[in-house]
């Protein structure tokens, strides 16, 4: 089975939305509450009501200020995703909503308003611009795209809003087609009310359940989803691809999947998502016996604001560190190529997509291994900026090692992406990735063991793969730490706390420099575990009930992306 090429599910009866089971009262008053607001504020009733999942959460940082954060469970695979290797999450619930309608009148204008009265009302329209782009003669073509004015330097709830409405533009409503039709072609104008943590000023966020969330209510309300109106079907895949263009449109050069996981999520599974050569998704049964606990180190890590110096900076340093171990591994490469980790490995082992030869899990598996252990080129150049008192290789010689121009390497490696750093680590950094990678494909093997073995032995014992399962989680923490220097001392304590109040295994969750951790624990003992934690960890101290049940929780995945019809 392959999510990625389902159709976005459009119910029309809530209990559809909640898997044919009947939703709780509080659901129910969640989605009519929202509706109602809705036609409060804009006085009519909405067409549509989006929905996102990525766990919504609040977050205390002093009081009185409340930030929400959202977040998505990667249970394995940290900063993989942008070199195009296979993850693990799930998208827990609950949820973001966003009720949308259309006002009818021949305007473009987008209405943004939130339940929560901390979120302004915005209004914005989207205008075009002429933009010239070089052709291969020489002469400029000017061509008029869109443009939302979204900034990248501070955080704005908004931002997400305009982000998704971006590709739904693009793809539908092209500039310059929509000008020269007249206006009954072009988008609409939209009314919106959205509920649920926005990751505006939460820094710790899932920004993805919010893009996801608007891209959908675009579409909805363009007609881009319903038939017979619908011009095109579109597919969950292409909703994560769009969503994964809008994201970057904030200023975040992410991986997808946290889209994926957000679109494709299944209630009784986790997903592996894999991104090469093309995005897919299948269900991963999680192993019986176990719960997730997902538990918030309350340190903010406000990637998007930190973007330039952690997050994008990983960015390149494996984007660059990829070219120079197909150079140090004679893979073929092409000049100006932008290559990654993941396609160097399939070349390496010949791997040729074009002729429809894709590495089997078990191949890739062999190979990231072989690898791992080939990495003496970034290894020594590391080593020797260490000898010479710095942490890594200067930018001046990541451009020799990549065998550029400084010129094409700027174009290649710097031009599109926000970066701020003097020192560069590409041995420690290939190394996370490759064997994350690995225990990725270990993980799902492991899960998959699993499950076969309860079918056919029942789930007597399972405290095997519990505890393999534990030590790969343990594992991912430690090179989290270590070499993609992407945890803090808060989330190492957190992890070390868990283990120690009886986690098989416990790691940070999502980009990391803060944020939440996810631990694997046994279902019979994961009261006393929640209790250890909150007694121990000394963020949690003091912490109201309300405020620590937001902050250490149980976790199980729920159902993905959808939209009801109203
Ligand atoms: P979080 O921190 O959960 O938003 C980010 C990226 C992911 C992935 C993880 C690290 C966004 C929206 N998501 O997740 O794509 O790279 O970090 O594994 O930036
Ligand atoms: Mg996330």
């Amino acid at each position: 089975m392959d999510y990625a090429y389902q159709q976005i599910p459009v119910f029309t009866a809530l209990n559809d939305v909640f898997g044919g089971l009947v939703p709780t009262l509080a659901n129910i008053e969640r989605w009519n509450g929202l509706a109602e607001e809705f036609e409060r504020r804009y006085g009519r009733k909405p067409s549509y009501i989006a929905r996102a999942p990525g766990r919504v959460k609040w977050l205390y940082l002093s009081a009185p200020l409340r930030v929400p954060v959202s977040l998505i469970t990667a249970i394995a695979g940290e900063h993989i995703d942008y070199s195009l290797f296979g993850v693990l999450p799930a998208a827990v619930e609950p949820d973001i909503l966003i009720a949308c309608g259309t006002h009818g009148e021949e305007s473009r204008t987008v209405v943004v308003d939130n339940v929560h009265p901390k979120y302004d009302r915005k209004i914005f329209e989207p205008a075009t611009t002429s933009v010239s782009k070089p052709t291969i003669s020489g002469d400029a073509a000017h061509t008029e795209e869109w443009h939302l004015d979204i900034n990248k330097k501070e955080l704005r709830w908004e931002s997400y809003v305009k982000a998704g409405y971006y590709g739904v533009l693009e793809r539908f409503f092209p500039a310059a087609t929509t000008l020269s039709s007249g206006a009954n072609q072009g988008p609409v104008p939209v009314d919106l009310l959205v509920t649920g943590a926005v990751p505006a000023g939460s820094g710790l966020s899932s920004s993805a359940a919010m893009v996801v969330a608007s891209t959908l209510a675009f579409l909805a309300v363009n007609g881009k989803l319903d038939p017979p109106n619908v011009d095109k079907i579109i597919t969950k895949g292409e909703l994560v691809q769009m969503s994964m263009e809008n994201e970057k449109r904030v200023g975040v050069n992410s991986g997808g999947m946290d889209q994926a996981a957000s679109v494709m999520s299944d209630p009784a599974s986790a997903l592996y998502i894999s991104f090469y050569p093309e995005l897919k998704a299948s269900p991963v049964p999680l192993p019986h016996g176990v719960v997730f606990v997902c538990a918030n180190s309350l340190v903010v890590s406000d990637k998007a604001v930190s973007a330039k110096r952690c997050y994008n900076l990983r960015v390149v340093e494996t984007l660059v560190a990829a070219r120079v171990l197909a150079r140090s591994l004679n893979v073929p490469l092409g000049a100006e190529e932008r290559v990654t980790l993941r396609e160097v490995v399939g070349r390496w082992a010949g791997e040729d997509i074009q002729g429809g030869k894709v590495l089997s899990a078990d191949a890739l598996a062999e190979a990231l291994q072989s690898i791992a252990k080939k990495l003496d080129v970034l290894h020594s150049r590391d080593g020797a900026a260490v000898a010479a008192g710095r942490s890594g290789v200067t930018l001046e010689e990541m451009i020799e090692m990549s065998g550029l121009q400084r010129d094409a390497f700027q174009k290649v490696y710097l031009s599109w992406i926000e970066v701020e750093a003097t020192e560069f680590e590409l041995y420690k950094r290939t190394k996370h990735v490759l064997l994350e990678a690995l225990r990725v494909l270990q993980f799902r093997q492991l899960c998959l063991e699993a499950s076969t073995a309860a079918e056919s032995a029942g789930t007597g014992d399972m405290g095997v793969y519990q505890k393999k399962l534990g030590k790969l989680m343990n594992e991912s923490q430690e090179s989290c730490a270590e070499l993609f220097e992407c945890s803090c001392p808060e989330l190492d304590q957190l992890t070390k706390l868990a283990r120690s109040a009886g986690a098989f295994g416990s790691r940070l969750t999502g980009a990391g420099w803060g944020g939440c951790t996810v631990s694997i624990v046994a279902e019979d003992q994961v009261d006393g575990f929640i209790a250890k934690i909150k007694e121990e960890y000394p963020p949690y101290k003091g912490l109201e009930d309300g405020a620590l049940k937001e902050a250490i929780f149980a976790t199980r995945p729920g159902r993905g992306a959808c939209v009801l019809k109203l």
